[in-house]
């Protein structure tokens, strides 16, 4: 790492705003400041587009209260957004994680709405993209990541009008039903809608944004074109639609590949006494993910006596999250409890019911888990995409191994020969695991060729590419007055409920 020289501030032509950057600032035992990469599948797919056009990446160290100078870490520019202690309760734990994560996800915990924590949101997202706009050469591309900072857009655009903005949202978009309760539900919309391109995961959360668009303001939709009107201003389009991310699925095959990785496996199967059938879950520890609907499932498996812990065993890892938040603490408490009267009701002293691992884990433990398990159990009750389940297929070139996925997950409208269930139908579950413990190895083998097919062909860099040649487009089409339906086939669609009386 080095510091950064050239090219100077305000002069990168392509830009990733996130909340968190894609190093660690970490402090060593003897408090020696450090950093630490952490590859997430986002870094990966963006690496060759940020090396070759000089980009920067904008977001938070990991650290508060400490202020740090932009520097260079693997020819990628790195630029520190500062938050400090009050910023992390109200903007990410309180706002962030606290008042969207739950609206967001179909009110599965109960959202909290407090003034100060959207003050702290507007103010952190307010630097955000002052860092990003003092930062971006003019005519520059900014990608801004994720819901933490759904403002940024308009606040970039009223700073900088010459830049191309994209967004992208993560996670699910709610039903209008459910997304009304936010008191602030407006503003978002608008700070979104300062994008040229916002992306989302499924069809369906790009519906769900369209729709808010119509009910709380007066833009009209032509999916998936929205145009939006500010006063004074010319009419500008904006493109709303699904780009499902996915992973870097030759690096998942490529570990799984290894020699060392496969005696792993055949190690992890051995230490859980060999039984015939490991199951596998892998989730941060959050309530989205159905961690306490899949021990239900298994632990009514084995006291209906239609499974025996000596035959199939649940490895469940459940790495910490949020652990400040109070949902999260209570979750830990329940999931912990769960496990610990199954294994104290149908453990024998050589085969644990449930393995059950509070930890985070190197991605080689992880690709070797993945080789361990006859059968990967994904039920969360909402999720944006779920990768774990990509990582799954992709790691298995042997093509064995059963996904059981929920419905509730983005990557259900892709994975479609997967054992699909809906997690809060806990006798459907049931039977879904008791078909996949029992599938035969062609079927095994047919239903995990399709899965590997739909993962490899579409990686994390077909995701980025599609979502940055649109962006291009938008850009293109922007400047030369685009029409989006040439034929004029589709109807424009305006929504005159006033917002107050819907739904
Ligand atoms: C959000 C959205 C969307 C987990 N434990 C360990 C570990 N992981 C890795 C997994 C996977 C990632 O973390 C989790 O990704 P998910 O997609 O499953 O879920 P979220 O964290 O909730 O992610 C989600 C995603 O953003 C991307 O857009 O799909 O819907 O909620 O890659 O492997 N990795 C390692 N050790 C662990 O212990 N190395």
């Amino acid at each position: 790492m080095s510091a950064t020289t050239d090219p100077a501030p305000g002069e990168y032509s392509f830009i990733v705003v996130s909340n968190r950057l894609p190093v660690d600032r970490i402090i060593a035992a003897d408090g020696t400041p450090g950093w630490k990469h952490s590859p997430g599948g986002l870094v990966t797919a963006l690496e060759p587009v940020m090396r070759e056009k000089d980009g920067a990446w904008v977001g938070w160290a990991g650290q508060a209260d400490v202020e740090l100078e932009p520097f260079e870490n693997d020819g990628i520019h790195i630029i520190p957004v500062p938050l400090s202690t009050d910023d992390l309760e109200n903007y990410y734990e309180g706002f962030s994680n606290d008042t969207l994560w739950p609206l967001y996800h179909d009110v599965i915990a109960a959202p909290s709405y407090h003034r100060v924590w959207w003050d702290s949101y507007v103010a952190v997202n307010k630097r955000f993209a002052d860092a990003a706009a003092a930062n971006a050469a003019p005519d520059a591309t900014v990608w801004v990541q994720d819901y933490q900072l759904q403002l940024v857009p308009k606040m970039l655009r009223e700073l900088r009008p010459d830049l191309t903005i994209g967004f992208f949202n993560h996670i699910p978009f709610p039903p209008y039903g459910i997304y009304s309760q936010l008191p602030w539900r407006t503003q978002i919309i608008e700070g979104m809608l300062g994008a040229d391109v916002i992306g989302f995961q499924r069809v369906a959360d790009a519906g769900n944004f369209s729709r808010a668009v119509r009910r709380l303001t007066t833009n009209m939709t032509k999916n998936p074109v929205i145009e939006v009107a500010t006063a004074g201003q010319p009419t500008r389009r904006v493109i709303a639609k699904a780009f499902p991310i996915s992973i870097d699925s030759k690096s998942f095959e490529e570990l799984a590949r290894q020699p060392h990785i496969q005696a792993r496996a055949a190690e992890i199967r051995e230490g859980l006494g060999n039984p015939g059938t490991i199951m596998l879950g892998v989730d941060r520890l959050d309530y989205t993910k159905g961690i306490g609907h899949r021990l239900k499932a298994y632990g009514e498996l084995l006291a209906d006596g239609r499974i025996e812990v000596e035959d199939v065993t649940l490895v469940q890892v459940a790495s910490p999250s949020r652990e400040r938040v109070k949902a999260y603490m209570d979750l830990r408490d329940e999931i912990e409890l769960t496990v610990g009267r199954i294994n104290g009701d149908y453990a024998t002293m050589s085969h644990t019911a449930i393995s059950y691992h509070h930890h985070g884990y190197p991605r080689e433990e992880m690709v070797a888990l993945y080789l361990a398990a006859d059968v990967m159990l994904v039920t969360a009750l909402r999720d944006g995409m779920n990768l774990v389940a990509k990582e799954y297929c992709a790691a298995r070139f042997d093509n064995d191994g059963v996904l059981v996925l929920s419905e509730f997950t983005g990557a259900s409208d892709e994975l479609k020969r997967s054992l699909r269930v809906n997690p809060h139908d806990i006798d459907g579950l049931k039977d879904a695991i008791l078909a996949a413990i029992a599938m035969p190895k062609p079927e095994r083998a047919s239903r995990m060729k399709a899965l590997r097919k739909r993962v490899l062909e579409y990686d994390v860099s077909r995701w980025s590419t599609s979502f940055l040649s649109t962006l291009a487009e938008a850009k293109i089409n922007a400047s030369t007055g685009f029409d989006p339906d040439p034929l004029g086939e589709l109807e424009w669609t305006v929504e005159r409920v006033p917002a107050r009386q819907a739904d």
